[in-house]
């Protein structure tokens, strides 16, 4: 790096000293902690993003400010990579060791190390964009602020603010600036997409299979998913959703959010007597996940839970269904389909899907290795139970369904086609999307001509339970294979065991999170009493 570039950056370094005697690392979903703490990673992690997008050519890398489901008092920093997706696993040692560097001069011997291993040019030639969003936080504004002073510091790079979106949202503005070459791909390009896609779908379901399907109440977390999907919702105006918990009054995931209504299985605040068996959605903070419901009876606010897992479930049995209208055992090409889970996943619904035909795979929690394994099929669907999940689509597959869609003869087999192309247009293919997500169940449910509870009779969840233990170091406890065994400390995973053998239909497993300082304990069993005992116990193995 020569004089110029090393003097701006010791300039403004010094501006964001890190936080004393905190170490922070990249974790399932980026760097998330107190937001009083994260400025000089915002700061470093502007830089990272820079050298990102030089090292791709000049691609637009994204960042995100965002801690998602965590409390208002916490936020988040980080990288989407010009797919969209995730940032690469192999740039994370660096996004941890330059968090970490303890003063400017430390901080830019790493810079210099790594863009000379990773032959990256430092010296203002070549050009790099970056762009920046963030969710409602209020401390998002000034973790922004810092970030564009990361990035501004990098030769060459520029920033580019689009303020409050959805998490969802910068992945896709990402993806598609990279991917269509379309440079301004805006908010209102992905508005216009999402609610296009939707509009064709709906026009695609036979006249005389059509049902209305009542009501949608939606509650947004008190986070940036309401404001967007007012927006959606009048663009789509015969669309009948009310839209609840906005962040006027509430405070942002406090007893609202999807994460809240998943992991206590509760309605959200601000739901009620009035709305037993509606169909409901809750969004998380940033609008990256989704969850439906219904309010079971008046006067407590039990719900049945339709998760992540039976939207997964959703998707795939519609996409099989169009799959095999277009194509028998016969047919040359059978695109390969993939549904990939994670642990939490309830065994039920793999269980179903596995018995639907489809080829189920796991991995580690974090969408970061689900996206990776969808990415193997034509057609790879993942979600999380806790309903962040998406599609991916191949190239390969899309060519070949192009020519399908204007080629075939058969109206039946062109319908199908029109409906795997404007899935493919309606689903955010840069990570899971809340917004596109509910449009697309809803397309299905009005399609099928199925109510929230036809829906959630596709199987019956094993009773569950998850519990989250506070410990001393959580990282003291290392796991193995997709994270269901305990390696580290010695021991323990044969207590599990023994404990799980005792219950009928009995799976159990913890790891650290990688999100919060706990460690997280999941328990499924034949009964609800019989979950939540083997929870409990295995929380005091860990505690
Ligand atoms: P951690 O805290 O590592 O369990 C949580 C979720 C993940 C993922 C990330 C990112 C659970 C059990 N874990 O990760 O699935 O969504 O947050 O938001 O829901
Ligand atoms: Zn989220």
């Amino acid at each position: 790096m020569d004089e110029q570039q090393r003097s701006t950056f010791l300039q403004s370094a010094s501006r964001f000293p890190p936080p004393k005697g905190i170490k922070l690392y990249y974790g399932t979903a980026g760097f998330r902690t107190d937001a009083s703490i994260l400025q000089s990673t915002a700061f470093r992690i502007g830089i990272l993003a820079a050298l990102r997008s030089l090292k791709t050519g000049g691609a637009v890398i994204g960042l995100m400010i965002t801690a998602s489901h965590n409390k208002v008092s916490d936020n988040g920093v980080k990288v989407a990579d010009p797919g969209g997706e995730m940032l690469t696993q192999d740039w994370e040692p660096f996004a941890d060791s330059i968090a970490n560097a303890p003063d400017p001069d430390s901080l830019i011997q790493l810079i210099d190390e790594f863009a000379k291993k990773e032959g990256i040019p430092l010296n203002g030639t070549k050009a790099a964009a970056i762009l920046l969003g963030r969710d409602t936080r209020p401390s998002g504004e000034s973790l922004v602020e810092a970030a564009k002073q990361g990035i501004c510091s990098v030769n060459g790079a520029i920033a580019i603010d689009m303020g409050v979106v959805t998490t969802p949202q910068l992945h896709w503005m990402v993806r598609t600036r990279n991917k269509d070459l379309q440079a301004s791909a805006s908010e209102l390009d992905y508005f216009d997409q999402v609610s296009t896609s939707f509009r064709c779908l709906i026009d695609l379901i036979p006249k005389t299979s059509y049902h209305g399907i009542g009501k949608l109440i939606v509650d947004c977390a008190n986070g940036v998913g309401g404001e967007k999907l007012q927006v959606l919702k009048e663009k789509l105006s015969w669309l009948d959703v009310e839209i609840r918990n906005t962040g006027k009054q509430g405070i942002l995931n406090e007893q609202v959010g999807a994460d809240y209504v998943q992991k206590d299985k509760v309605a959200p605040q601000g739901f009620g007597g009035p709305d037993v068996g509606i169909r409901c959605a809750s969004l998380d903070g940033d609008a990256d996940r989704l969850v439906y419901f219904t309010i079971i009876t008046k006067g407590n606010n039990q719900i049945n839970l339709v998760d992540g897992d039976k939207i997964l479930s959703l998707f795939a049995l519609f996409i099989k269904d169009q799959l095999s209208i277009l194509t028998d055992d016969t047919y040359e090409y059978q695109p390969r389909v993939g549904v990939v889970q994670t642990a939490y996943a309830n065994g039920a619904s793999t269980k179903y899907l596995k018995d639907l035909g489809l080829q189920v795979i796991f991995t580690p929690t974090g969408v970061k290795y689900l996206h990776e394994k969808a990415q193997e099929y034509d057609i790879g669907i993942y979600f999380e139970a806790n309903g962040h999940g998406t599609i991916l689509f191949s190239d390969h597959f899309l060519c070949w369904l192009e020519d399908r869609k204007s080629t075939e003869k058969c109206l039946e087999k062109k319908n199908a086609a029109k409906r795997l192309w404007a899935v493919s247009k309606l689903i955010n293919q840069a990570v899971g999307d809340a917004l596109s997500g509910l449009l697309l169940v809803e397309a299905i449910l009005q399609h099928m001509g199925w109510s929230v509870d036809n829906w959630n009779e596709l199987y019956h969840d094993l009773p569950s339970r998850q519990l989250k233990v506070k410990v001393a170091d959580r990282t003291a406890i290392v796991t193995t294979n997709a994270e269901t065994i305990v390696q580290k400390p010695p021991g323990i995973q044969e207590a599990i065991t023994a404990l799980t053998v005792k219950y009928p239909q009995g799976r159990c497993f913890v790891r650290p999170s990688g999100t919060e300082d706990v460690v997280r304990v999941y328990a499924e069993a034949s009964t609800q009493e019989a979950a939540d005992e083997l929870a409990s116990c295995v929380a005091k193995l860990v505690d």
